[in-house]
């Protein structure tokens, strides 16, 4: 089996110090928090930014300023920009961190409801245009999948060559609306890509760790972090997303499955 690329999404746009007090804000936090998941095993740092107070932005100085303090503490993280950014922002807003030519960054697949009152809207043409943007710059998707109605958008979008292959995939489980977290609808969507695809497995919420045992056993890579969940265990809140992804690490190694440095990763994605 390929070895196990851990993508550790340090802080959301949504979850709040209120949560959980380790959620990083700031530059320093955010960094700080990158660097203690690169430490314990994360290869991919998926990014969103806040500002001090902790409102999130896709503010392309703020990215600029996070990036280079990660880049200095993990040199050969691989960092992922969001450009689902949060709720109700912008298409124009969401692509700014693609100016900073990242060499992935997230490519959200389809609209769904986001708990409560919140749509996360994405348009097949939204798809399209961010798709194009990516491509033009030479910037890896990872394919956002809520629900398997994305994945077959996506499926589409790579017909008309619009997204390239290989593909890679994360499907995010257990977001209220959109897919449930159990290991049936994982292996649908799973048995849903082309052959030649990689795919990272999301379990929001008390589904984070289920979820990765299951992606680890079955050859899929792993994201954890405060982004999904805030908790290491049940009633325990994690002080740090280092925890996190020390526990998927743990269950790795108890499965026999090796983890993947940051080059084994972009070799294991098609980045080099
Ligand atoms: N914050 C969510 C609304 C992404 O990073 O591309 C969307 C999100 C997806 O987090
Ligand atoms: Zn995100």
């Amino acid at each position: 089996m390929e070895k196990l690329i851990i993508t550790a999404a340090i802080c959301g746009a949504e979850v709040t110090k209120e949560q959980n007090k380790n959620v990083p804000y700031t530059i320093e936090e955010i960094s700080n928090e990158a660097e203690m998941a690169y430490k314990s095993g994360a290869s991919i740092i998926h990014l969103h930014v806040r500002y001090d107070d902790g409102t999130p932005t896709q503010d392309i100085n703020r990215y600029k300023a996070c990036i280079e303090e990660i880049s200095k503490k993990c040199p050969d993280v691989i960092i992922q920009p969001s450009t689902g950014g949060a709720i109700g922002m912008s298409n124009e807003e969401r692509l700014q961190p693609l100016n900073l030519n990242p060499e992935m960054a997230t490519l959200d697949c389809g609209t769904c409801n986001f708990g409560g009152d919140d749509i996360f809207i994405n348009t097949e043409n939204t798809i399209i245009e961010f798709a194009k943007s990516m491509n033009n710059k030479g910037i890896k998707p990872e394919l956002e999948c809520f629900d398997k109605g994305m994945v077959d958008m996506a499926l589409t979008l790579n017909n008309k060559a619009i997204i390239k292959s290989p593909m890679h995939f994360n499907f995010i489980l257990g977001v209220p609306g959109a897919i449930s977290a159990n290991g049936q609808n994982l292996l649908f969507l799973v048995q849903s890509i082309p052959k030649n695809s990689t795919f990272t497995i999301t379990g929001v919420g008390r589904n984070q760790f289920y979820m990765a045992a299951i992606a680890i056993a079955i050859g899929g890579h792993v994201r954890v972090g405060f982004e999904d969940n805030l908790y290491l265990s049940k009633g325990i809140l994690a002080n740090s997303n280092g925890e996190l992804v020390e526990k998927v690490v743990r269950i790795a190694n108890e499965l026999g499955r090796e983890i993947a440095k940051p080059d084994e990763a972009r070799k294991i994605l098609g980045l080099l």
